[in-house]
């Protein structure tokens, strides 16, 4: 899916500001609010997740749909051209209606989704309401649980009979929803350019970048091909001279003296493509990946990821859009030497994709697929009984949408270079039974999809069991969260650090690269002892020391993800204060000691060729 833009042939209007709200209390379907101005509306910016800007528990922890709405009109100076309604992400579960009918109908929260709107878009104002529902369950991804993800100990009460309907997140960060992303009217000819696919092989210092076109004409709702009108694809540098050129909707683009895409020294081409009367264009780095053995190779050389998994989270935006911090993480990772992030747990804004692209930063792409996993919470998730995760009765009920996530996720952001990996999960449970019949197809389609042939990997949990951890079968890369020293064998520092060698002296065994996802400790800002104890600031350092120390004895691992970037927001309980506290970073993103200390050791880790 093509990221909307201005161009010669497209119009674009963003219709981000202030719009009506109105929490559904359970009557807003039956009093057909989406037909007539909301009645008592509240004022609601969007993009933002509407939790954290009104006050009262009942708001922030609202359950269910709410509306959003607003008036819209075009100019008459875009009548002929096809229409289209395009929202960047909606959490969780999207109703939208043009003048009280139903136009689109989305689920799943971090991927855009589009709707031609050409023929009721008459002159004059138009009534559009978007109705986000934020429930989460068995068959959601995100997955909600039945009970709270981090207390054995509460695990099995679930809900009990005097408590109202609430989420229960089965996964570590606050239920941020609403409308998250921008929501925009673009316009393009009736005939038009769909979608455009670049893969690019490099030789020498040369590069063949194949390109397919997909186009339409929107008369016909099913969108025929259309192979009558001419299509050329022209290729810029920086400096605006054209450097290839090709015709037709299918064929390869040859660069001589190529500038590769290159981790934190980026290089991007503009890649021009017109079709009829459209006209549209595609920043675009060229870089090659690939794993051989035990490395992991961008442009064939082994890279060394250093870095973070992160969330799309500040105050007071939630996990709304929020292009300044965006810009002050990636300048705080460039202070620090880090060259990359995870995008855990879900897709991140195109916004966030571009200016990565443009930055070098490098990007391993998750899916929503967090939650995959009823043994949290002491497994106690159905009525206080153990349950399999993909137990094809009461387990989760995912696989279908979990496929459509990929597609999308792919779809949308096949061609940007920073994109080195796709994550297909988050500590799924995938060391049990089941796994593998889950898992096997959505690898397999991932690779069926990405014509690049980019790794895939899903991000193991170290509850199961390395043996029988379906990844090692696979992750063409494997990705490890592990908390040795914090939730395993915390406060001592020596037992752990025994205990991730065993580990590791498995996974060599495996011969596949392995990287480090997420470890971390929990650290309050300003906390200090001279004895190193849990929650201070010295012992996040000793703790990444001993992590950092064992990760360096081994060949194989290609690279530390520290968890978190920064501080961020969870559901409340009793090891959260004020939300999850593994920020190197606090959430107004000032450094902690430990933040130091990574700058130090980062700055002397190179890029690329670090264990040669
Ligand atoms: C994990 C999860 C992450 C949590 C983290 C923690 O393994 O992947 O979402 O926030 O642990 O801090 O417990």
């Amino acid at each position: 899916m093509l990221y909307p833009i201005l161009t010669p042939s497209r119009f674009l209007c963003d219709l981000s500001g202030i719009w009506n709200f109105k929490l559904d209390k359970g009557n807003g379907f039956e009093e057909k609010w989406q037909e007539k101005p909301l009645k008592d509306a509240m004022t609601m910016p969007v993009p933002a997740s509407y939790n954290d800007l009104k006050e009262g528990i009942d708001f922030r922890d609202h359950y269910g749909w709410v509306f959003y709405q607003r008036k819209i009109s075009l100019p008459s100076a875009i009548t002929g051209e096809r229409v289209m309604l395009r929202c960047d992400a909606v959490t969780h579960h999207a109703k939208v209606y043009l003048d009280g009918s139903l136009i689109c109908e989305h689920k799943g929260g971090f991927l855009p989704f589009e709707t031609e709107i050409t023929t009721m878009m008459t002159e004059g104002e138009h009534l559009l309401t978007i109705a986000v529902d934020n429930v989460i369950d068995y068959t959601t991804l995100p997955v909600g649980g039945k009970g709270d993800m981090l207390g054995g100990l509460m695990g099995g009460m679930g809900e009990s009979e005097d408590r109202k309907p609430q989420n229960h997140p089965n996964f570590d960060f606050f239920n941020y929803c609403g409308i998250t992303r921008p929501v925009r009217i673009y316009t393009t000819p009736k005939e038009y350019i769909r979608d455009i696919t670049l893969v690019s092989e490099v030789e020498g210092d040369s590069a063949d970048i194949s390109y397919y076109v997909e186009a339409s004409c929107s008369d016909s709702s099913s969108a025929v091909e259309t192979g009558h009108l001419p299509c050329t694809v022209e290729v810029f540098d920086r400096e605006g001279n054209k450097v290839a050129e090709s015709c037709g909707q299918e064929g390869v683009l040859h660069i001589e003296q190529v500038h590769l895409w290159q981790p934190l020294n980026a290089y991007l081409y503009q890649v021009k493509v017109t079709f009829g009367k459209d006209e549209y264009t595609l920043p675009y780095g060229v870089r090659t990946v690939r794993v051989e053995g035990e490395k992991f190779l961008i442009n064939e050389k082994p890279f060394y990821f250093k870095g973070y998994g992160k969330h799309e989270d500040t105050f007071p935006n939630g996990r709304g859009i929020h292009l300044p911090m965006n810009t002050k993480d990636i300048s705080l990772m460039k202070w620090q030497g880090a060259n990359s992030f995870r995008t855990s747990h879900y897709p991140y804004s195109e916004e966030m994709m571009r200016l990565c692209d443009e930055e070098g930063i490098v990007v391993i792409d998750e899916t929503t697929a967090v939650g995959v996993n009823l043994q949290f919470g002491g497994g106690a998730n159905f009525g206080g009984e153990k349950i399999g995760t993909f137990d094809p009765e009461h387990g989760v009920q995912t696989q279908e949408h979990h496929k459509e996530v990929i597609r999308d996720l792919i779809s949308r952001d096949k061609n940007y270079a920073c994109v080195v990996m796709w994550s297909i999960a988050n500590e799924p449970d995938s060391a049990s039974e089941g796994a593998y019949e889950y898992f096997k197809p959505l690898y397999d389609l991932a690779r069926e999809l990405d014509k690049q042939n980019l790794p895939r990997t899903l991000v193991s949990v170290q509850m199961g069991e390395p043996e029988k951890d379906c990844s090692a079968q696979l992750s063409d890369v494997i990705c490890l969260n592990r908390y040795y020293g914090w939730y395993f064998g915390g406060p001592d520092l020596v037992g752990p650090e025994t205990a991730l060698r065993k580990e590791l002296d498995y996974w060599k065994k495996v011969g596949k690269p392995v990287l480090f996802t997420e470890y971390g400790a929990d650290t309050v800002m300003g906390f200090h002892d001279t004895t190193p104890v849990m929650y201070t600031e010295e012992y996040q350092v000793d703790y990444y020391k001993m992590n950092n120390g064992v990760f360096d004895e081994y060949s194989m691992v290609v690279g530390e993800q520290v968890w978190n970037f920064a501080d961020f927001a969870t559901s409340q309980s009793l090891l959260r204060v004020q939300g999850n506290k593994k920020g190197i970073f606090t959430r107004d993103r000032k450094p902690k000691l430990v933040a130091h200390y990574f700058k130090d050791r980062w700055k002397k880790i190179p890029d690329f060729g670090y264990k040669e």
